[in-house]
Parts: structure tokens; C-alpha cells; sequence
């Protein structure tokens, strides 16, 4: 059984935390041995950094800062954490990944994706998702569960139209490239959208020199 590179991406609220706890369930029951872990963060010096980005003493950092503080903390990750569970044949489950990058900095705050693109070459090389799962969810839904959760990070203060570019973005990318992703309705209720998730985790099992036993 080969190791995979799994990423769960989506807006705010979407489900993503609720849904990577299922996942790992359903592929450790396949006998998968699975890492979850999340962007920014995942490290030591990543959840630090995520506490910079996300939190509210720096209000006005500049986007080329928050870019490189993404990509900072990407690169601790992949270095301490995610090539090495994939070098020891382990399942990674990640809550959010590159994608995000695309589809806040990018899409969100319009920073050319060509940049993005060389930061990602420079700090992943090859390395990419072997698939990525965008929960999608109307925006005005997914900031009303965030909010019911807990009180506003920096991002969750930004108005409805960044998040409609962010969404934009990562449907558009999910278009793109269909054999990388898969876009699921996480405006359902949890156990439909777990449904969903399975599903598309079996067929992606199924395939040949994934898995060896039927799901
Ligand atoms: N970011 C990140 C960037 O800008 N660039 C980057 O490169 C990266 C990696 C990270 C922030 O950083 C930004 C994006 C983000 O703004 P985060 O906490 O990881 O922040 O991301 P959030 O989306 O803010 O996390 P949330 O916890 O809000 O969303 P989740 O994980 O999608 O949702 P979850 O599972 O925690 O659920 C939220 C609430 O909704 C309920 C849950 O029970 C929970 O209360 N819920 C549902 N309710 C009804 N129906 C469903 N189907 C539900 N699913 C979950």
C-alpha cells in the first residue's frame, strides 16, 4: 500500500476539520496508517506562525509578508512532517495546502497566481496533492458556522466579496484539473457530506496499486 498526499480545502466553515476527523476513520479501517495534520501550522514554528497570521496584532501586514509567512510555514511542515510520514508510507491527511494559497492570497487578495506558482516550485518542488477534496459551501453559510464556533480570526473579518473570490478560485482550479480534484456540496448535512466523502475515497481506493483490499 503506497502512501498518498490528501488535502481538504474549502472556505471558511465548510467542514473541513469536522470532515478530515471521518476520513481518518474510514482509511485507517482500509489499514491505512494516517497522519492529519494542518496549514498554516503542523510544527512547532508552523503553529506559531499560524498564531502571526491569524491572529489581530498585525491588522495591516502587508500581502507579500502574509504570502511568505504561508509559504515559511509550508516549508517547516514538508520538512518535518509531510515528507516524512509520505517517506514512511504513511496517509496524509492535510487541512488545507497550497490551494489555500492560490485561493486567499491569490484569489482573495489578488496576487498574481505566476507568483504563487514560483514560491510553490521553490518550496515543494514536485510535491503535490495526489487529491484534493474542495468542500463547497455559499459563502454567507460557511461564516455562520465559523462564527457559531468560535470568535473571528484575522481572514474571517474580511467582507463577503473577498470570500466570493476565494470561492471563485477554488472551483475554478477544481475545474481545471478533475483528475486531481473533486468538488463535494458541504452545504448538506454532516452525514451527507461524510456520505459523499467515503464515496469518493473508495472509488479513489479502488483504483489499481492504491489499495489491495475492496472498501
Ligand atoms: N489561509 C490558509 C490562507 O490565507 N492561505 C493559506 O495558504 C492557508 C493554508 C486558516 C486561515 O488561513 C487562511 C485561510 C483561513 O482563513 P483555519 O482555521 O484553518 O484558518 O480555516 P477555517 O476555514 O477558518 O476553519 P474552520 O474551522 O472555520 O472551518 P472548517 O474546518 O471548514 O469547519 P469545521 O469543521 O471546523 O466546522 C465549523 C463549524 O460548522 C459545523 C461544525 O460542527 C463546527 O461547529 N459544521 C456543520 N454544520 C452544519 N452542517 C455541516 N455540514 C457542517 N460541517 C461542519
Amino acid at each position: 500500500m503506497s502512501s498518498r498526499f490528501i488535502t481538504v480545502e474549502g472556505g471558511e466553515g465548510a467542514g473541513k476539520t469536522t470532515q478530515l476527523a471521518f476520513m481518518r476513520e474510514y482509511l485507517e479501517q482500509a489499514g491505512c496508517r494516517v497522519v492529519v495534520t494542518r496549514e498554516p501550522g503542523g510544527t512547532v514554528l508552523g503553529e506559531e506562525i499560524r498564531t502571526l497570521l491569524l491572529g489581530h496584532h498585525h491588522a495591516g501586514m502587508a500581502l507579500t509578508t502574509e504570502t511568505l509567512l504561508m509559504f515559511a510555514a509550508r516549508a517547516e511542515h514538508l520538512q518535518r512532517v509531510i515528507r516524512p510520514a509520505l517517506a514512511a508510507n504513511h496517509w496524509v491527511l492535510c487541512d488545507r495546502f497550497t490551494d489555500a494559497t492560490y485561493a486567499y492570497q491569490g484569489g482573495g487578495r489578488g496576487l498574481s497566481p505566476q507568483q504563487i506558482a514560483i514560491l510553490e516550485t521553490w518550496i515543494q518542488g514536485a510535491l503535490r496533492p495526489d487529491l484534493t477534496l474542495v468542500l463547497d459551501v455559499p459563502v454567507v453559510v460557511g461564516l455562520a458556522r465559523a462564527k457559531r464556533r468560535s470568535a473571528a480570526d484575522r481572514f474571517e473579518q474580511e467582507d463577503l466579496e473577498f470570500f466570493e473570490r476565494v470561492r471563485t478560485v477554488y472551483l475554478e482550479r477544481a475545474s481545471q484539473h478533475p483528475d486531481r480534484y473533486r468538488i463535494i456540496d458541504a452545504n448538506q448535512s454532516i452525514e451527507t457530506v461524510q456520505a459523499e466523502i467515503n464515496n469518493v475515497l473508495a472509488e479513489y481506493c479502488r483504483r489499481p496499486g492504491i489499495i489491495d483490499q475492496s472498501l
